[in-house]
């Protein structure tokens, strides 16, 4: 396979450490060696490739911004790179591992009881339990606020029951964070996939996400104990996990954004019509200046959204717009990809339709596109318009 060289028009690079430098460098290669001879087999057969989440752990991937625990201990922006890299292979290879650190070992890393951390968190870092996170409901998505899970306390333990929708690794995982209405209050709790009454039900025919693993989680009467519930009540809870792997979404966008781009760069220039390559067209060199123009612009929003989170500077509302400018001008510069390739374009060989499927998915999760529009049309005005 050929060698991805990237694209960084603005040198970012010598703004990055040696250590960052690595940590790109490695994850580039795993994903050219290891995930793109066989991506598109997956997506083809809605298979997810077993030894990612081993694979990884090994490479100390998982969890790389936590410190502690066996985690990478890594800065923001190592941990940005790691997701641009995934997600040049795969959306779905990138969700996997965002849900894992972010949504899983990010909220028992902050509000787990001591003794839970122990047992997961090291585990969670090797690779050898997964996780998935389950907020969305089948009538709560974009208003997670209404959610009709509920946990009752029964002694030292909690009675959980209700249904959690489109949960990302559900049908892999070991542990599930389940967000649930507790005396009203959204509390969340760590539920073991095994306990009984809980029962995971892949989501199949998707057109998006196809190597990922999308599922229900049916909970009835799941019990659980204290020592699993998370000290956090309200939806800040969710929230903060959210901002953390929205950020990484913002990193992993322009990682597809770049593989379509290297891809239709290479298309062009060879592709001979009118007796000329295509690339010596002004439209099509149009099309060419508009992604370099668009990856320049969110890899330079991503990365100093980076710096100011290792600085414990940023909020929540600059990652809303990091995630909804990269994820929507990804989803741009896939479809206008596939346009450059021709009928090719429509056909796996190539990975500009597989990325434009999945950037779908992307732009929806995590919040809507619209919700992140929202949620900064409340930052500017003080409104929310959402309500
Ligand atoms: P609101 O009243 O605004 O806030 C409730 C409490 O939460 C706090 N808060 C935040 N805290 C931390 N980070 C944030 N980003 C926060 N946003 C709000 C807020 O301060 C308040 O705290 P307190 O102490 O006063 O109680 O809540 P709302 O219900 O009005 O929220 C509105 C809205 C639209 C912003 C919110 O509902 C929203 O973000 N909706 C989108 C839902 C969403 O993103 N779901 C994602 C599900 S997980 C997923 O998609 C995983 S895909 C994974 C993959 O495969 O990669
Ligand atoms: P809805 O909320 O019903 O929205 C439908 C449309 O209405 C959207 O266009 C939206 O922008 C618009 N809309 C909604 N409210 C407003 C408003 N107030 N103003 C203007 N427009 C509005 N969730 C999890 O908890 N865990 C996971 O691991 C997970 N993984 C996912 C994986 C995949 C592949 C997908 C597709 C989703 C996943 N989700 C997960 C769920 C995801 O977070 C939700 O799909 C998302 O929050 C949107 O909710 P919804 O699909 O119910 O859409």
């Amino acid at each position: 396979m050929k060698n991805f060289e990237g694209l960084d028009f603005y040198n970012i690079s010598s703004l990055l450490t040696d250590e960052e430098k690595a940590v790109q460098q490695t994850i580039r290669s795993y994903v050219s060696q290891n995930i793109l001879p066989t991506i598109a087999e997956h997506f083809e057969n809605h298979t997810f490739p077993k030894n990612l989440f081993k694979d990884l752990g090994a490479l100390g991937a998982l969890g790389a911004n936590l410190k502690g625990y066996g985690c990478a201990g890594l800065g923001e922006v190592s941990y940005g790179l790691i997701m641009q890299e995934l997600e040049r292979g795969d959306s779905g290879i990138r969700s996997a591992i965002s849900v894992q650190g972010a949504l899983c070992m990010f909220p028992i890393w902050a509000y787990a009881k001591e003794e839970a951390k122990q047992k997961y968190l090291p585990a969670m870092a090797r690779g050898e339990v997964i996780g998935c996170f389950g907020l969305t409901e089948p009538d709560f998505g974009s208003n997670p606020s209404g959610m009709q899970t509920i946990a009752v306390k029964k002694g030292n333990d909690y009675s959980i029951t209700g249904n959690k929708m489109w949960i990302t690794n559900g049908g892999l995982a070991d542990i599930a964070i389940v967000w649930a209405r507790l005396e009203g209050k959204v509390t969340g709790f760590i539920i073991p996939t095994n306990t009984p009454g809980m029962t995971v039900r892949n989501i199949e025919k998707k057109f998006s996400l196809n190597a990922s693993v999308t599922s229900e989680l049916i909970m009835k009467d799941c019990v659980v104990p204290e020592e699993l519930r998370l000290d956090v009540t309200g939806l800040k809870g969710p929230f903060s996990c959210l901002n953390h792997a929205r950020y990484g979404i913002a990193w992993g966008a322009m990682g597809a954004a770049m593989a379509c781009f290297d891809e239709a760069k290479n298309y062009a220039l060879t592709r001979i019509q009118f007796d000329k390559p295509i690339a010596s067209f002004q439209l099509v060199q149009a099309k060419l200046t508009h992604m370099l123009s668009e990856i320049t612009k969110g890899q330079l929003l991503a990365y100093h959204l980076g710096r100011l989170k290792e600085q414990g500077v940023s909020h929540s509302e600059q990652v809303s717009l990091a995630k909804m400018n990269n994820v929507s001008k990804a989803l741009e510069i896939a479809r206008m990809t596939r346009d450059i390739l021709g009928a090719s374009g429509i056909t796996l060989e190539y990975q500009c339709g597989r990325h434009m499927m999945n950037l779908e998915s992307v732009n929806t999760y995590e919040g809507t596109e619209d919700i992140h529009r929202l949620i900064l049309g409340e930052y500017i005005t003080g409104i929310p318009a959402y309500k």
